[in-house]
């Protein structure tokens, strides 16, 4: 997917602050953080939307979760608290159209989200 901003990161042709990679995913830290903590795992597969996730990707999906948890931990924000969050086209403001899980941590988070 050569358009894909996030593709381009993966293939290291745009720089990016990794802070995790293994097989299944990639982690950096997102350009404009919301949180003091704010990273965004990205699967190395091109998926544009939760809606185009099958179910042979399940456990690709779920890797990005663990590896999430996995970092929250290392970093100290299991114990107060983070949020995991995947935004899906329009009306969630999704703006990059490669799947990618949100990690912020780091302050108290409000609910509902705006
Ligand atoms: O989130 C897309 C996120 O991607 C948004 O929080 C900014 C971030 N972003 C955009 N460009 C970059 C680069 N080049 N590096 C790191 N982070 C980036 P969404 O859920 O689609 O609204």
């Amino acid at each position: 997917m050569s358009d894909c901003l996030f593709c381009k990161i993966r293939d290291g042709l745009i720089p990016a602050k990794v802070v995790y990679k293994d097989d299944v995913c990639l982690a950096f830290k997102d350009i404009n953080p919301q949180a003091p903590t704010h990273v965004l795992f990205i699967p190395h597969k091109h998926i544009p939307t939760v809606n185009d996730i099958a179910a042979e990707d399940e456990a690709t999906v779920g890797h990005l979760f663990t590896a999430a948890a996995k970092l929250a931990k290392e970093l100290g924000h299991d114990a107060n608290g983070y949020r995991v969050v995947m935004n899906t086209n329009g009306d969630a403001g999704q703006t990059v159209f490669h799947i990618h899980l949100h990690l912020l941590a780091g302050r108290s988070l409000t609910w509902p989200p705006g």
